[in-house]
């Protein structure tokens, strides 16, 4: 499938969506939501893709929020749908069984911080910049700030970004834990993507299981989510890419996963 707003390209079971509205520094507007949330769809149903990245395109932005055009005129209820719009895309690129990786190339503001918080981590150029500025327009998070940036940094940490709607270096994103590696404009790409081949050569029913197990963790109390782990390791345990995995150390080679 062709889209408008986003690019979609794979490789080497690498799977990129790349935020393809330059002119408006990659801004979510409701074209690009519906697109990304189809294209979502699309990389969910392909077996082979076993890692998501995403970027923005140009040098600018990853993504400068949501549309504001776009936000200027909501109402209530028209606010209310827009946001359980952005929710449910944001949401499906948590929950997709592959890793994902946000390449937070410039720009990451409101819905592009939101974004980034989805993935499953965020490696960053040393020119990236985040935030969640929606307190100087008059609003607050509306994608998943309010609740992700939390449960990322902390909550003091979280509020005082949200309540001022400060703008953060990547420098600053990686000493408060929102970012885990700060490399120069130039290696953003090589090293993720390094990052995307080296976890989809491993097996990709324990990868997904590593995820989900620490996805669902996270929501429920501590005993409850070494039950998830017990019975997700036992899944693991019986199948193909465990036997691979200890066969190939015992005899002393690398292991093939996903052959
Ligand atoms: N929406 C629409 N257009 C944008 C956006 C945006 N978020 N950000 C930038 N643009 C446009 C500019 O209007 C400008 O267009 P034009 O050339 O036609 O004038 C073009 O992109 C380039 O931007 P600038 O000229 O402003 O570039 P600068 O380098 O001077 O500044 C900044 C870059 C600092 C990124 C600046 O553009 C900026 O502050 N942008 C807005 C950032 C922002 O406030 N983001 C949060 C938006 S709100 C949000 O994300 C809420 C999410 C939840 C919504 C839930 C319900 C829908």
């Amino acid at each position: 499938m062709s889209y408008e707003t986003i690019l979609v390209n794979a490789e080497k079971n690498v799977a990129t969506i790349t935020f393809n509205r330059p002119k408006a520094l990659n801004a979510l507007n409701d074209k690009l939501l519906t697109e990304l949330s189809a294209a979502l769809d699309e990389i969910a149903a392909q077996k082979d893709i076993h890692v998501l990245v995403l970027t923005g395109s140009g040098n600018k932005a990853f993504v400068a929020g949501a549309d504001i055009t776009e936000l200027a005129t909501l109402d209530a209820a028209q606010g209310k749908a827009c946001s359980e719009k952005g929710h449910k895309a944001i949401g499906k690129l948590q929950e997709l069984e592959i890793p994902v990786i946000a390449a937070v190339n410039g720009f990451a503001l409101g819905g592009g911080s939101e974004m980034a918080l989805a993935s499953d981590f965020i490696y960053a150029s040393e020119a990236a910049k985040f935030g969640l500025p929606e307190i100087t327009l008059g609003l607050i998070p509306g994608y998943g700030g309010t609740q992700r940036l939390p449960r990322a940094v902390g909550a003091n940490i979280a509020k005082e970004m949200i309540l001022t709607g400060k703008m953060i270096s990547a420098a600053e994103a990686k000493e408060i834990g929102m970012v885990n590696k700060v490399v120069a404009p130039d290696a953003l790409m090589d090293e993720v993507m390094k990052t995307a081949e080296a976890i989809a050569a491993k097996g990709r029913v324990p990868v997904r299981a590593a995820k989900k197990a620490v996805n669902e963790g996270l929501n429920v109390d501590l005993p409850s989510g070494c039950a998830i782990e017990i019975d997700a390791f036992a899944a693991c345990v019986s199948g193909s890419d465990a036997k691979e995995g200890t066969s190939a150390f015992l005899e002393k080679r690398k292991p093939v996963f996903n052959a």
